[in-house]
This record gives structure tokens, sequence and C-alpha cells, in this order.
């Protein structure tokens, strides 16, 4: 619990704040202690996250990348001449790439249009593609899923890219209002390419969220990390423990940091001391794990019809293609 929070006594005024206050703020003041996935991905947080991707266990950057490989022609078949592209959560477009080649195979030039909070992954996104493929122009769009305006002043057909299951780091209502929003700033005839991953063998789930290397664990502790940086934190990341596990009820992996001892944290920033109790937790990702009828189910929730689902051979990753009638 929070021993001392002399904030919530005074009238609280965002604007002055460094931009992750607010979200810290909020979620150390639930019951549990919870904060949002997105601040996983500061500069350090998405080069951790680029190198989790090419864990043996974290197998579904591999498979969904296998998926477009195969299927890149025939997706970009189902597109309308001269779309542009543009994707939530793009992070360094590694798999991007993959689409986007076979795509100016078809037409003479593509606008990509990359959003997401992290400055430093859209950096690389842009350099690496426009360095790979001449023809594409990376407008990067540094922002929060929240505002989704950008999408709207694109001349049509669109293309909408969100995958990666990035969908899963969002409760069910969560994703279906994003879906919608994304709809809403669209038109008919423009597609959404929704990247999920599927309920597997446990294991499997798990191991990717546990890999040996102990990257995933950094990768969670390195939130804590930042807030001692950002805010004036005084975590000793290494009091908390990384832990990870299937929750099946749920359908989701959970992520956490558990402090290994009682102690008192505080945050300067935030005016706040933070009380942890032993094996206390702070809850830092869920990451969904879906059926293709629940992702179909999804994208129709979202105002979209569903005109083809790609699956890999042992159907661990699924890729939607989702269109605005
Ligand atoms: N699409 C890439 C990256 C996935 S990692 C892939 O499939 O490999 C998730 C990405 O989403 C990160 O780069 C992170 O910075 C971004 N992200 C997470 N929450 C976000 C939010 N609320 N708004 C914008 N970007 C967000
Ligand atoms: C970005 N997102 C889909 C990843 C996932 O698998 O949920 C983030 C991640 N967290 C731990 N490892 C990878």
């Amino acid at each position: 619990m929070i021993i001392t929070s002399k904030h919530l006594h005074r009238k609280f005024t965002p604007a002055p704040l460094p931009s992750i206050a607010e979200d810290v703020l909020e979620g150390f003041s639930r019951t549990p202690k919870s904060l949002p996935p997105k601040l996983l991905y500061d500069a350090a947080g998405s080069a951790l996250f680029e190198q989790i991707t090419c864990l043996p266990e974290y197998y579904p950057t591999r498979t969904e990348a296998g998926i477009l490989t195969a299927h890149a022609e025939e997706i970009c078949s189902h597109l309308r001449r001269n779309v542009s592209v543009s994707e939530l959560g793009a992070g360094t477009a590694t798999k991007t790439r993959i689409l986007l080649r076979s795509l100016v195979q078809r037409q003479c030039g593509v606008n990509y249009f990359p959003l997401d909070v992290s400055d430093a992954a859209l950096k690389l996104a842009k350099d690496e593609v426009e360095s790979e493929l001449g023809t594409v122009k990376v407008h990067p769009q540094v922002g929060d899923f929240d505002n989704l305006t950008f999408l709207e002043h694109q001349t049509p057909p669109r293309l909408v890219l969100y995958i990666g299951s990035s969908i899963g780091n969002l409760e069910n209502d969560e994703a279906i209002a994003l879906l919608q929003n994304i709809a809403r700033n669209l038109s008919t005839g423009d597609k959404l390419l929704l990247g999920a991953d599927l309920v597997k063998d446990a294991e499997v789930m798990h191991a990717a969220y546990d890999d040996d290397a102990g990257v995933t664990a950094s990768f969670n502790k390195n939130l804590l990390v930042r807030i001692n940086r950002e805010l004036g934190g005084h975590f000793d990341p290494e009091s908390f423990c990384h832990i990870s596990f299937w929750n099946e009820a749920e359908s989701r992996i959970e992520l956490h940091l558990e402090s290994a001892c009682r102690q008192s944290v505080r945050i300067d920033a935030l005016d706040m001391t933070l009380q942890f109790d032993q094996g206390e937790r702070i809850h830092t990702e869920n990451s969904y794990k879906y059926t293709v009828e629940h992702l179909e189910n999804l994208l129709r929730s979202g105002g979209f019809r569903v005109e083809h689902t790609w699956t890999d051979p042992d159907s661990w990753f699924a890729v939607s293609l989702g269109v605005i009638t």
C-alpha cells in the first residue's frame, strides 16, 4: 500500500509533470499496483524488445514473419492500387518490411506512416525502411494510440497494420474500442491487417516470457530503471523479481515485478513514497492469446468485415485482414 502520497491532498496539475508521471501515479495508486505496458518502451526498452524478438523461446515474431513471408503477395493482392500504409505500434518495422517489399513491386511508391510511443524505435524504422526500399517514404508519428487522427489525413485507399500481437497487451474492451477508433478514421474499402498470437501449449507460451538469457526479465525491470531516471525514483531493480505465468482462465500471460523484501521506495517527482510488502507485485503487462474465432470476432466488433485469415502450419499465430464495408 502507499504510505505517503502528499499529492493526493492537493490539486494535481499534470501539465508541468514529465509525461510518464500521470501514468505512474495512477498505476501506483491502484490496488494491486500496476503500470501500463506502454511504459516498457523507452529507448532501452525498445532495444530490449528487439533482443526478445530474436530469442529462441520468443516464437511470436518469427512465426508471424513466416506467415507474412509466405503470404505477402496474396495479402497485397487484396489491396487496391496506390494504397498508403499506416502502422500502430510499429516499433522498428522489421516485419513490416516483408510486406513493403511486396507492395513496392505493385505500385510506384508507398507512403508509410508508423505510429509509436518510442521515438528511438521509429528513428530506426525510418532509417532501415528507407535505406532498403528507396520508393518507400516513411512519415514517423510519435504518439499514443489514443490519437489516430493522422489516419484520417491520408488519401484513400488505406491499409492499417496492427501486427505483432500488440492487441494482446490490451483488455478486450480496450481492444474493441481501439479497433472502432481505427475504423472511425477510415472509409469504405480501407483495410486493417491484424496479427495475433494464438492459444497453444502452456509451456511454449510461458517460456516465451521467461527466457533463459533473462532478456525478458531485464525488459520488465527496465520499467523501474526508467522511473528512476525520468521521475527521480529510488527503486533497486535487483530487489524485484521478474514473474511471468499463464493465466488460463483469462487466456493471457501475465508479467509482474515482485518485491523480494519489505521496502519503501521514494519517487521524488511524484512526492510519493511507496511501501511494498515482501512478495507484493506490480502488474506490468498482460499478453492475451486468442483463437482464430475470437480474433475475427474482435475485427467484427471493431466494425470490419473479415476478408481472410492466414495462419502458420502449427496454428501458433494468425494474421487477419478486415475491410470497412
Ligand atoms: N509491431 C512491432 C513492435 C511490437 S512491440 C512488432 O511486431 O515487432 C509494441 C510496440 O508498440 C512498441 O514499439 C511500443 O512502443 C508500441 N506501443 C505500445 N503501446 C503503445 C501506445 N499506447 N501507443 C503507441 N505505441 C505503443
Ligand atoms: C509487444 N507485445 C505483443 C509483446 C508480447 O509478446 O506481449 C511484448 C512482450 N512482453 C514480453 N515479451 C514481449
